[in-house]
């Protein structure tokens, strides 16, 4: 048990158990086949928390029968589609009577600020939930006007057993963005979790299930991803399959798909999402915004903006100020009040961006602050800024996934253009500007699913996201995440029925 009283400064006590560690099967929890089990580690001293059924592909084979039942036999896929609305809601509700206890589950599993989870992350997941509970009843099919004479229809069905694996950067959001479209339209699921945050989904799990989810219906697997994951990607009974995490493991899933029944496969991967700040811009401002979108979450965002191109005419001054701002964000223990920046997630991230800044020095880029390990326990990581770099050093190519800000000076916008786009990554961009012709002219020229105006991560489920190129294939949120979980069926009958 944690008790946050001592940590949490002005802020409600929440009080946290780890009451579920087993595998979410067939709406029982039950442990691994294997009897093995693996830690969940607290980031902010490396201490485990507990340790949790670890799944192998006997765990995925048993969860996917039981999804796969679910989906044949109903009632899920069949039920009155408002019914599930219903339960959908239901379920949000319990969620946001439960959401300091889930707040302070996600930061102690994760790191993340208190605040931020009990004030943005757990109300966007109620949201998220919302949104979707008011597509559950809302998803219609078409006629189509063929030629003949024929009444051709156009069903829009669940698409089946549908198998996702998330990452451990927003464990909520993340079950939220899958699991929330994939029921309103009537699937079966079984979820994979990251082996470094596997806590809240199941609590969540458990939840949806006192809302009057049937059994089977979500079935939730702990354990890593060569074992748990690679079974559940190559499972040749699941029907869809949807994945978040780098381009590297991507690739992999896509392959598993291909080679087993050619599921198809929605991928949300890495970035390196330029923020560019133009001359007309308020300089205190777009270094705030510029700052936010790089460190929040401890940088470990797909969409960070982890390269500021900034103009040259106010280079200096926006350099002055970023650098200052980086060392003024408040660094610790992610329960206190006003904290802005908690651990890293695990030691593997945490040699990663270390490994990345000593690249960046390397490679001559100006460390300007920052860049070494905060204090002796945990995965504290102080906030790091490089300037004049240049576009081919590693640190303005690969994602870093942590606290470092990389600048980058700029001349027109021809150029910026260029450079902006000549990555491999499309996944968003930053453009903080005052010019309507340099905004419009942005938003069109950036090969990225998201452009943010003089703002950056907002975030509405009903805002689709999802990358170009590299960043991955299809949409999530909005509308655009229910095509994911629906197959299109043409049904097609003469109109004068034939004298057969
Ligand atoms: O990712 P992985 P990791 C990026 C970020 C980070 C890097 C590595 O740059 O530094 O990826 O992080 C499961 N078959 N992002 O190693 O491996 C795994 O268990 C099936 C960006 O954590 O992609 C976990 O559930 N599944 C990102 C999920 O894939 C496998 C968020 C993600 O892990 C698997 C996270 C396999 N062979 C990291 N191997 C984003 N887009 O937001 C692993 N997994």
């Amino acid at each position: 048990r944690y008790s946050t009283a001592a940590a949490v400064e002005e802020l409600i006590t929440p009080q946290v158990e780890v009451n579920y560690t087993q595998h979410l099967i067939n709406g029982q929890f039950v442990d691994a086949a294997s009897g093995k089990t693996f830690p969940a580690y607290d980031p902010r001293t490396g201490e485990v928390i507990a340790r949790l059924a670890e799944g192998d592909a006997q765990d995925i084979n048993r969860a996917v029968s039981a999804a796969r039942k679910a989906f044949d036999e109903g009632p899920w896929p069949k039920m009155p589609a408002y019914e599930r609305c219903r339960i959908l809601l239901r379920f949000a509700d319990l969620v946001e009577k439960h959401s300091n206890e889930l707040a302070a589950l996600e930061t102690w599993n994760n790191g993340k600020p208190f605040e931020q989870s009990a004030k943005s992350e757990l109300p966007m997941f109620v949201r998220l939930f919302h949104y979707y509970a008011g597509w559950a009843d809302k998803i219609h099919g078409l006629t189509v006007p063929a030629d003949g004479d024929y009444h051709v229809q156009v069903l829009h069905e669940p698409i089946g057993v549908a198998g996702q694996i998330i990452p451990w950067n927003f464990p909520l959001l993340m079950f939220a963005w899958k699991v929330g479209p994939a029921l309103a339209c009537g699937n079966t699921i079984v979820l994979k979790t990251a082996e470094q945050t596997p806590l809240t989904a199941l609590y969540v799990a458990k939840l949806l299930h006192e809302a009057g989810l049937p059994p089977g219906v979500l079935n939730v697997v702990s354990g890593y991803g060569p074992t748990a994951g690679a079974a559940l990607a190559s499972h040749m009974d699941v029907d869809k399959l949807a994945f978040t995490g780098s381009t590297e493991t991507g690739k992999t899933v896509l392959e598993l798909a291909a080679r087993s029944n050619l599921k198809p496969v929605t991928l949300e991967l890495g970035g390196k999402s330029p923020f560019i700040v133009f001359e007309d811009a308020d300089v205190d401002k777009a270094v705030e915004l510029a700052h936010f979108a790089l460190f929040f979450n401890q940088g470990q965002c797909c969409c960070a903006g982890s390269r500021t191109f900034v103009h040259e005419r106010i280079y200096d001054e926006f350099l002055e100020k970023a650098k200052a701002r980086a060392l003024r964000r408040t660094v610790g223990d992610p329960f206190k009040k006003g904290v802005e920046q908690g651990p890293q997630i695990d030691v593997e991230q945490f040699e990663k961006v270390l490994r990345y800044i000593r690249s960046g020095i390397e490679s001559k880029a100006t460390l300007e602050c920052g860049g070494h390990r905060l204090g002796s326990r945990g995965f504290f990581i102080e906030p790091t800024v490089f300037s004049n770099v240049e576009d081919d050093m590693l640190i303005a190519k690969d994602e870093i996934f942590g606290p470092v800000q990389t600048i980058l000076k700029f001349k027109d916008i021809d150029e910026v253009i260029r450079r902006a786009n000549r990555t491999t990554y499309g996944l968003a961009a930053g453009v903080f500007t005052k010019n309507v012709e340099t905004a419009n002219r942005m938003m069109r020229a950036l090969r990225v699913g998201t452009v943010w105006v003089n703002c950056f991560d907002v975030f509405d489920a009903a805002i689709p996201f999802g990358g170009y190129k590299m960043s991955g294939t299809g949409r999530e949120k909005g509308i655009y995440s229910l095509n994911n979980y629906l197959q299109i069926k043409a049904v097609v009958s003469p109109l004068n029925n034939p004298a057969w």
